[in-house]
């Protein structure tokens, strides 16, 4: 009849969650998302990196219920742009989300399904909320890992297919020894 509240032990420093799900995003598992292909590809040659981990504390799918994730996206670019989430939409679309920095430096693109972009800045203690309709990818623009929590409906659930073909209109680079939000050439 009623579920038994629980506590989680989340290690602040590596972002690990105790007893949660763990789920490892390599840059194989990321194929044309970049907009370089020969970079990804060389890179995927080379050393296959891990891009992000996922440590996950899901419910059943049910209205009213909540999930909550720690992700650790790691440093590093394919070419220009910098390692990033893979983003997605909700499933059900009209699912709000509420993302909280821990630790490292990005940021978050947002996008709603007519392509109109924002970026937000991510530093330890910035808060964000997604609105509902808005797909949502996270960005490491630092040099260390990049740790934040994200919770979010147990119905929501993810469509990525939109994002994996089209991507985000906006693409955030390195440019100069600067971080630079831009056009997505490919869009
Ligand atoms: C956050 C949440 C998760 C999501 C994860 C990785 O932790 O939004 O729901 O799975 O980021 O992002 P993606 O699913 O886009 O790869
Ligand atoms: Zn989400």
């Amino acid at each position: 009849m009623y579920k038994e509240p629980a506590s989680f032990k989340l290690d602040i420093e590596s972002g690990v969650i105790e007893d949660s799900k763990r789920l490892v995003r390599r840059l194989s598992d990321m194929k044309g998302y970049f907009v370089d292909e020969e970079a990804w590809k060389e890179l995927v040659e080379k050393e296959n990196p891990v891009v992000y981990e996922v440590y996950a504390v899901e419910q059943e799918e049910r209205e009213g219920d909540l999930n909550f994730a720690t992700t650790i996206l790691y440093p590093g670019k394919v070419g220009k742009e910098f390692f990033f989430t893979k983003g997605h939409f909700h499933a059900k679309p009209d699912r709000a989300e509420v993302y909280v920095a821990l630790k490292g430096r990005g940021g978050m693109l947002l996008q709603t399904p007519e392509g109109e972009a924002r970026w937000i800045p991510m530093e330890p203690g910035t808060i964000i909320y997604v609105p509902p309709y808005w797909a949502h990818r996270t960005v490491n623009t630092g040099r260390e890992p990049f740790i934040f929590l994200a919770i979010y409906p147990a119905d929501a659930g993810h469509d990525y297919g939109t994002i994996a073909k089209k991507g985000f209109s906006k693409i955030v680079i390195e440019e100069d020894g600067e971080v630079k939000v831009i056009n997505n050439p490919r869009w």
